[in-house]
């Protein structure tokens, strides 16, 4: 397994120096999908699963990346700052690029990074990246940055190098997580809340589809610009509005014929899913996991059949716990069009519905379904002293 010892060998083979290390780690979310970005509220938590970096300056103007994944190397300069064809690089591209823009003075470094964020499972692991490097280099190059601002900058290189126009969730989780703990953020305000996970005798398993759908940046984009459009349309009635968090249900249905059928579906399941996060973390909060649980098959729908961002692998696993009562919820998780579910599952069955679920899943899709029981994690973080 990848650990940070590997990664500083690897970078000492390479560049001859003495690295630091920095890590961020996935997330998964609980509840309120595709909220981030209509300035509504959200329920991730860091994962015990990280991306590494081993990085130091190296005086001069280039910058020299080694994935360890994909033990593959590339190359690029200071002066331009171009995306370059090796795709993967981008996102280090992109880092660097809006340290710069927020005025950090990073200069020429070399890197090694790996991690075990399983790829394309929706659990973040580019975010997990950007943000490993963004805290990274603003420690060598003493850049100040609070850890706000680097979840911004890690947002932004993920809008203009990966193409995504993400909100804020999985960056502010992989900075701000805790373990032990959900975050509760409102996205508008980035005021948060560490929310104790307390589901004593359960656990929050994943189901990984083993699907990483193609269209996915391109429908998420097209969601934040039908949303963006709703609010466009409903600012004519209510001008104080400024996204689809200030909008109810009842505003919506007074003027649901001036939406098309789109747009107007994918409207009210934000408006809902922010009700389900609401109602949900009140459940946490009193220990009623069944209804919480409730709350996350309501979300589910939602994304099936209004958002329309799920895929039949992600229906048919979740269509396989509504009548397992050792099941309390479960869920597409992320973006959408592949990656996990997130399900609610009682200790003592855990190992009962992964046995029965993955050969029904292999029959029908023919794909082998990965699973993982997901323990919280720390958020963000550097390390000079490297374990030996
Ligand atoms: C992706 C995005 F990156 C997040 O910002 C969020 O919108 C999520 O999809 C859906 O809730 O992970």
């Amino acid at each position: 397994m990848v650990n940070d010892k590997i990664i500083s060998e690897k970078f000492i083979e390479l560049y001859e120096n003495t690295p630091v290390i920095s890590r961020s780690p996935g997330r998964v979310n609980l509840i309120g999908e595709h909220t981030d970005y209509n300035d509504g509220f959200v329920l991730p938590a860091a994962i015990d699963k990280e991306i590494m970096f081993a990085i130091a300056k190296n005086d001069s103007n280039n910058c020299n990346v080694y994935s360890f994944d994909l033990k593959r190397k590339a190359a690029f300069s200071m002066e331009t700052l171009e995306k370059i064809d090796q795709n993967w690089c981008n996102y280090v591209i992109g880092v660097v690029a809006e340290l710069k823009n927020k005025g950090v003075d990073v200069q020429g470094f070399d890197c090694v990074f790996g991690g075990d964020v399983p790829l394309g499972a929706g659990l973040s692991s580019s975010a997990a990246l950007e943000c490993a490097l963004a805290t990274g280099l603003n420690d060598i190059f003493e850049g100040g940055l609070n850890k706000e601002e680097l979840a911004k900058v890690s947002q932004l290189a993920e809008h203009n190098y990966a193409g995504v126009k993400c909100g804020i969730m999985d960056q502010f989780a992989s900075i701000f997580g805790k373990e032990g703990y959900a975050v509760r953020l409102d996205c508008r305000s980035l005021e948060y809340e560490y929310f104790p996970l307390n589901i004593e005798g359960y656990s929050l398993l994943l189901l990984d589809t083993q699907v990483k759908h193609s269209l996915a940046s391109s429908e998420y984009n097209t969601r934040r610009e039908q949303c963006e459009s709703g609010v466009e349309t409903l600012k004519k009635h209510y001008p104080s509005i400024k996204n689809l968090r200030d909008v109810t249900l009842q505003m919506l249905e007074e003027h649901s014929s001036e939406l098309d059928e789109l747009t107007y579906k994918r409207c009210k399941y934000v408006i809902e899913e922010n009700g389900r996060l609401v109602r949900g973390c009140a459940d946490l909060q009193s220990g009623d996991l069944k209804s919480f649980g409730k709350e996350m098959y309501g979300s589910h729908y939602g994304l099936q059949n209004e958002y329309e961002v799920s895929c039949p692998e992600l229906d048919f696993l979740v269509e396989q716990t509504v009548e397992k009562d050792y099941v309390l919820g479960a869920r597409m998780m992320g973006g959408g069009f592949g990656g996990c579910t997130i399900n609610l599952v009682k200790n003592e069955h855990l190992d009962e519905l992964v046995a029965e679920v993955t050969p029904i899943y292999l029959k029908q899709f023919g794909k082998n379904l990965k699973h993982y029981k997901v323990v919280t994690g720390q958020g963000a973080r550097v390390e000079k002293e490297i374990a030996k």
